[in-house]
């Protein structure tokens, strides 16, 4: 932390001029890669509009930015992306609704509320199913989370590609939780938690004795504000970026669940895209993507010690704290394994065991 008077020049582009304690605004974060590769023929202009949940430091809205800008140069300005962050157009299930419609042209959701469209994503809301991000991210790679991709057709929706949203962690107002217990609470009433629009993470908050509420991400902010709950559940990549530190006391490391993000299209701006730029597309999502992970994965620790230094305390859960938690939560594993598929589960199981 340092006190100075300082003009503030985020990664984003946001200058301000302030007096008092200056935190960074992001850690010191890779480049993007250089844009390589042909500009491909003149197939036409067009502009898209790409709306985000998160705020203009996360990595998704950074890692979006690269893709705006190796579409631009690969066609000479003919595709331009213009992004809206901070929930600007909606939230996520809002916005998979105007890809469908045609409303919005892309948008960038957690895999949770996407379930509604393809039902085997619900597969990555099952806790502690992928132990680490190598194992995540094989899964993510994985043929089988290509097949899920795929699963869209037909949704009006093109889902490009996966990347890393990360490991949720709970944040509350109340107290330090520890245990299944402090969730539950025992002379006192168990947290509320906001939890996404998804019934497997209902289920995980109600199992382990919460008072989980299912929320659309632009209103959380102020949920918690004005104390309408008491916590919530994010990376902590996005709990600082989100400025939730300021509405939060509390935050433990639970890792409780890994979720993915999933960048998509809407199927009709897909369809009115030339062959060659779909190409173009597809392979800017990737490389984004690919860029993505690796800002998180920057920002993860980092992110934790600025909470810590913004003054949110911070409980790191040993590995028996969290075997509590894990074995807390194992009827949210009978309940929806046998829904989920428990062939799918024993698939990405077999992923996971070839990263160990
Ligand atoms: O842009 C993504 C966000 O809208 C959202 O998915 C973030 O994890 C998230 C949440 O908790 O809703």
């Amino acid at each position: 932390m340092t006190i100075f008077w300082r003009n503030t020049l985020t990664l984003a582009g946001a200058a301000t001029l302030s007096l008092g304690i200056a935190y960074a605004q992001t850690p010191d974060l890779s480049d993007p890669p250089a844009i390589e590769g042909e500009v491909v023929g003149d197939h036409g202009s067009h502009t898209l509009r790409m709306g985000l949940g998160l705020s203009d430091t996360s990595p998704q809205y950074l890692s979006s930015r690269y893709f705006a800008d190796i579409l631009e140069q690969r066609t000479e300005g003919r595709i331009t992306v213009n992004i809206f962050p901070n929930s600007q157009l909606g939230d996520d299930v809002q916005m998979m609704e105007m890809l469908q419609t045609g409303s919005l042209d892309m948008s960038y959701p957690s895999s949770s509320p996407a379930t509604t469209y393809v039902q085997e994503l619900a597969v990555f809301d099952l806790p502690f199913l992928l132990p680490s991000r190598e194992a995540a991210i094989a899964v993510m790679q994985s043929d089988t989370a290509q097949r899920m991709l795929d699963a869209f057709e037909g949704t009006g929706i093109k889902a490009l590609t996966f990347s890393e949203n990360g490991y949720r962690q709970l944040t509350n107002s109340a107290r330090a939780v520890e245990s299944p217990e402090d969730v539950a609470g025992l002379d006192v009433r168990g947290l509320s938690v906001r939890t996404m629009e998804n019934p497997v993470h209902l289920s995980i908050w109600e199992t382990l004795g919460a008072n989980p509420t299912p929320m659309a991400f632009g209103e959380l902010f102020s949920a918690m504000e004005q104390g309408v709950v008491d916590g919530q559940e994010n990376p902590w990549s996005t709990i600082l970026t989100s400025n939730f530190y300021e509405v939060q006391d509390y935050g433990s490391e639970t890792r409780h669940v890994y979720t993915p993000f999933i960048m998509m299209m809407s199927q009709r701006t897909w369809d009115r895209l030339a062959p060659e730029y779909q190409e173009l597309v597809q392979e800017a999502a990737r490389q984004s993507a690919e860029y993505e992970i690796q800002l998180s994965t920057e920002y993860d620790d980092w992110a934790r010690e600025q909470l810590e230094e913004r003054g949110m305390q911070i409980t790191r859960l040993d590995d028996d704290q969290i075997a509590a938690f894990q074995e807390a939560v194992q009827p949210v594993y009978d309940r929806w394994a046998p829904r989920i598929g428990e062939d799918l589960i024993a698939e990405i199981q077999s992923i996971v065991d070839a990263t160990q």
